[in-house]
């Protein structure tokens, strides 16, 4: 009796000693999963939705998510990733507002051994062990997509030279960065265009509608045939300033955004913007899928883009395919 009552002591200690050290080695056991994420900000729908996304896949994986958002300040994100390693999470996911500058915080977490996941934009490093993956769109892609439609507009309207002013989202971003050298490849050597500005809109509606007041004040309606801005919301901000100045402006200007968040799909439909290319803030699923792979100790893939698209005026916009996020 005394020999059994020993035996179960034993294995009690056993696996409450398991239990404690187990944030390291859950092997892939849903329960004790902890993920720590910095989000960056809540600049735009995208955001918002993406947020959503990842709240929702860790629910349904059955993880525990530490969320910290970052109101679009990359200290207060260093701060966070701090504070998940203390915790000693088991995965880190982040979204890097700029690339530049992640290194030491990083070396940091792989001291820790804490894995760690990079969603939707990307980071300047020499050194690949840093993160695990990536997840995110192929934004050099989005503004080729961008250039391309151009292209296929001017050829249509026969149009023998365009002036282009360009809204940029936040200095030093991937998406920034990437859209403008996929659009610039596409249309950069073509004669028929010019880009006569290019503006910071941080990727906000308010900051787009600042811009634009600006570019209508030095150009006029007269002087610009085509907007290209790098997000719906900055969109959204310039159409009012456009649409307020002068209703048949925007109706002349050709529009070009990226997202294909619902009030810009809608925008499209009414025919106030030319085109939207697709960008999907729905990366919550892959991200948790990653999440779980790494825990369980499989090798992952280092870059993941979702597919994606693009809706424009030479589309059917009757068809149930053609909806916002
Ligand atoms: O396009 C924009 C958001 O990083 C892809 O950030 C994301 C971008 C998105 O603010 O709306």
């Amino acid at each position: 009796m005394r020999k059994r009552i020993v035996g179960i002591l034993v294995l009690l200690v056993l696996f409450l000693l398991t239990g404690c050290a187990g944030k390291q080695e859950t092997g892939g056991d849903s329960a004790s999963v902890v993920v720590g994420f910095s989000q960056l900000g809540a600049e735009s729908s995208w955001r918002i939705a993406n947020t959503v996304s990842m709240e929702q896949a860790a629910k349904e994986a059955g993880y525990g998510l530490m969320m910290e958002n970052a109101n679009q300040k990359q200290e207060k994100q260093i701060d966070a990733i701090r504070s998940f390693i203390a915790y000693r999470v088991d995965v880190i996911v982040f979204s890097p507002i700029v690339q530049t500058d992640w290194d030491n915080v990083l070396t940091e977490a792989k001291q820790a051994n804490i894995p760690v996941i990079i969603m939707d934009r990307m980071i300047d490093t020499q050194d690949d062990t840093l993160y695990r993956a990536y997840v995110g769109a192929d934004f050099y892609a989005e503004g080729v997509r961008a250039g391309e439609y151009l292209v296929r507009k001017a050829d249509t309207l026969g149009a023998e030279h365009l002036r282009i002013v360009e809204i940029c989202g936040t200095t030093g971003s991937t998406p920034m960065q990437d859209r403008q050298r996929g659009f610039m490849d596409v249309i950069g050597k073509d004669e028929r265009f010019t880009v006569i500005d290019s503006v910071d809109g941080d990727f906000l509606q308010s900051k787009g509608e600042e811009c634009m007041r600006e570019l209508l004040q030095k150009y006029g309606t007269e002087g610009i045939d085509v907007v290209f801005s790098h997000n719906d919301a900055m969109t959204l901000g310039a159409l009012n300033v456009l649409e307020k100045e002068n209703a048949a402006s925007s109706k002349d200007m050709i529009i070009i955004t990226v997202d294909g968040e619902k009030d810009a799909v809608d925008a499209l439909k009414a025919g106030r913007i030319n085109c939207v290319v697709q960008c999907t803030p729905h990366l919550g699923p892959s991200v948790m899928k990653l999440v779980r792979d790494v825990t369980a100790g499989k090798e992952i893939p280092k870059v993941y883009h979702p597919d994606e698209g693009v809706f424009s005026d030479f589309d059917d916009l009757t068809d149930p395919a053609v909806e916002g996020f």
